[in-house]
């Protein structure tokens, strides 16, 4: 297999593309696919400071990586949930990562903020863990980008994640996400900042295969807590129409977007209102992030109450057995092998 680009060696076919190249000009594909996008959606501009959602895995280190290259002035955001090793770990990458490249990271704990790391949030709370954590997340990115005088917010989401957040709305036919998924959530209030997915149009694939071709150290372990999760079996049907019709996921969003996004673009507007407590936005009185540490903190006063050595037992263990995302070891071994 040859590089398209110079002829030289391949080591990664792009079916979907009908190409192949060599490790260089594969990044510099991502590179240019990447820097595209945030062009053509007008993502951002060079003179925004961006601050990039940093997990420690391969999509948001690889974001990071390429805005650092093409100059942007980028902070990383690391936000520590408290899961178990995962995110001892994660952080870790992530404070290497910075360091290496002399690159501003910083670190917001959802701990000193709601009074407990994601896992106690989820007993206290009795919400499904997934959906107390996206909350949290999205919360404290806006709120940190604020604090900190950033007006956009990256994150690595890439075509497979998005692809399968469409596949399940569709499934739903859930019409107000439909209406949110797109790359670029501009900011509707003067207290949201817009969030973009300068990845969107890359596969899981595909950033797996910079990340490794680039040699960043990113945690290769998923979240304990994404085990099971429908949008994993949603990314298995995708990959099996990927399989059979090469383009198909991209299509699939692109099409989207492009044709059918209008369409539930067009509802009533939500209007927003500053919350009561912390200032943030809410269609209500309070925010569901301050209702949600108010749960946290009765729970923890009730355990308390109950237990005279004070706090509420913490989870040690990690709740997961094995794992590992099969893709990106596909990734990385198939170009070991060529
Ligand atoms: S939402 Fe759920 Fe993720 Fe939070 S608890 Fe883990 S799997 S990290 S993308
Ligand atoms: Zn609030």
């Amino acid at each position: 297999m040859k590089c398209r680009k110079c002829g030289g060696r391949a080591v990664l076919e792009l079916r979907r593309h009908n190409t192949a190249f060599c490790a260089d000009d594969f990044q510099a594909f991502f590179r240019h696919h990447t820097l595209e996008t945030i062009r053509r959606w007008q993502m951002f501009t060079r003179e925004e400071p961006v601050l990039v959602a940093v997990s420690g895995g391969k999509d948001s280190l690889a974001l990071w990586d390429v805005l650092l290259e093409a100059g942007y002035t980028t902070a990383g955001l690391y936000l520590d949930l408290g899961i178990f090793d995962y995110s001892r770990e994660s952080k870790a990458r992530c404070q290497a990562f910075a360091a290496e490249r002399g690159a501003r990271l910083i670190v917001v704990a959802v701990a000193e903020t709601v009074g407990a790391g994601i896992p106690l949030v989820e007993q206290a709370t009795r919400r499904p863990t997934c959906s107390a954590c996206g909350l949290s997340k999205r919360y404290l990115m806006n709120r940190t980008a604020l604090e900190q005088g950033f007006t956009v917010v990256a994150t690595g989401h890439n075509l497979d994640d998005e692809a399968a957040t469409l596949f399940g709305s569709t499934l739903r036919w859930d019409e107000a996400s439909l209406a949110r998924q797109t790359p670029v959530l501009e900011a509707t209030h003067p207290k949201l900042v817009r969030r973009v997915k300068p990845l969107f149009r890359l596969s899981e694939r595909e950033t797996a295969a910079y990340a490794f071709l680039r040699g960043i150290d990113y945690i290769v372990e998923e979240c304990p807590f994404a085990r099971g999760a429908t949008s994993i079996t949603h990314k298995d049907v995708l990959n099996r129409l990927e399989d059979a019709s090469p383009g198909s996921k991209a299509s699939f969003l692109l099409t989207y977007l492009d044709r059918a996004r209008p369409r539930f673009q067009a509802g009533d507007p939500v209007e927003l209102r500053e919350c009561a407590r912390c200032g943030q936005t809410t269609t209500g009185e309070v925010c569901a992030f301050c209702k949600l540490a108010d749960q946290v903190r009765r729970h923890r006063e009730a355990a308390g109450a109950l237990s005279p050595a004070g706090p509420v037992a913490v989870e040690t263990d990690d709740p997961a057995g094995s794992r590992g995302l099969v893709s990106d070891l596909d990734a990385a071994s198939e170009i070991h092998a060529s």
